[in-house]
């Protein structure tokens, strides 16, 4: 017999008519014009200690890579995948729960994080991120919500003088870069303690300033983004070797590998059950 039942069930649906329950600044803020500051909740020891581990990983990233053969790549002022280094710290910076809670309420649905770098933007030199970019590159949509977001950590105060990251407001809403008049008159530079994270939206266009300072001013960049967006570094591999806890795994993208056959894929969906 045909069933002819209206079909009621559906799937691939996160979201259905309900009451909105945002009520964090920083979330509506990001929806609205694209970026918004958050407290990490570290205290001033934790800040200052986040910084010394910075400087430590810094200096052991770049003897093993080669400073002379970083820069010939333009890669000196980035640390590449942090936390796949040997300090714990840094899978916890990007796990902070006032980040997790913005990033959960944006991206609706699972996500992963996509990448985390550390960034240094040096004393009165070129910087390497002083181009407007988005941190989706080369993409032109406009999305109704967040793909993807991405979080500046800053391990030093952000400043006018020391190169604090620009943004254009708003410009997450555009699918076209803006004119040399339009940046001109609608820039924003943010100021940000050590210890904040400026939060993006990921297809809002920005840039670090210029450093007029002699001290570096450093960042750890997060961008998280949803699963079907490919990781950078494969942070699953990179990781193997440690004991991580079964959230950590999910974070990082254990459950989103590409299966490496049909046989795979199948033998995933029995573990899923679905
Ligand atoms: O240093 C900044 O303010 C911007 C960093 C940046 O653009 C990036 O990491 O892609």
């Amino acid at each position: 017999m045909i069933n002819s039942e209206l079909p009621l069930a559906a799937y691939g649906v996160l979201e259905g008519f309900r009451a909105p329950e945002s009520v964090n600044p920083a979330v509506e803020q990001l929806r609205t014009i694209g970026y918004a500051v958050i407290d990490s909740g570290y205290t001033q020891s934790e800040i200052v200690d986040i910084g010394d581990r910075f400087a430590r990983t810094s200096d052991a990233y770049i003897s093993e890579h080669g400073r002379s053969a970083l820069a010939s790549i333009n890669e000196v002022d980035t640390i590449r995948a942090i936390l796949t280094q040997s300090d714990e710290i840094f899978l916890q910076i990007a796990m902070n729960a006032a980040l997790k809670n913005v990033v959960d309420e944006l991206i609706l649905g699972k996500y992963i994080l996509n990448q985390q770098n550390g960034i240094t933007n040096p004393p009165r030199k070129q910087y390497s991120q002083s181009a407007w970019h988005r941190d989706l590159p080369y993409q032109h949509f406009v999305s109704s919500r967040p793909l993807a977001l991405n979080a500046l950590y800053c391990v030093d105060d952000f400043t006018i003088d020391n190169g604090g990251t620009f943004v254009l407001p708003a410009s997450h809403k555009m699918e076209q870069f803006p004119s040399e008049g339009y940046i001109r008159r609608n820039a924003v530079q943010i100021a940000a303690k050590a210890g904040s994270y400026i939060v993006l939206d990921c297809m809002l266009f920005y840039c670090g300033g210029y450093n007029n300072t002699l001290s570096p001013r450093r960042a750890i960049n997060h961008l998280f983004t949803v699963p079907y967006i490919k990781q950078q570094i494969n942070l699953p591999m990179a990781m193997s070797g440690r004991v991580l806890t079964v959230e950590q795994k999910a974070f990082l993208g254990f459950d989103y590998q590409i299966p490496p056959s049909v046989g795979g894929y199948l033998s995933g969906r029995a573990i899923k059950n679905f």
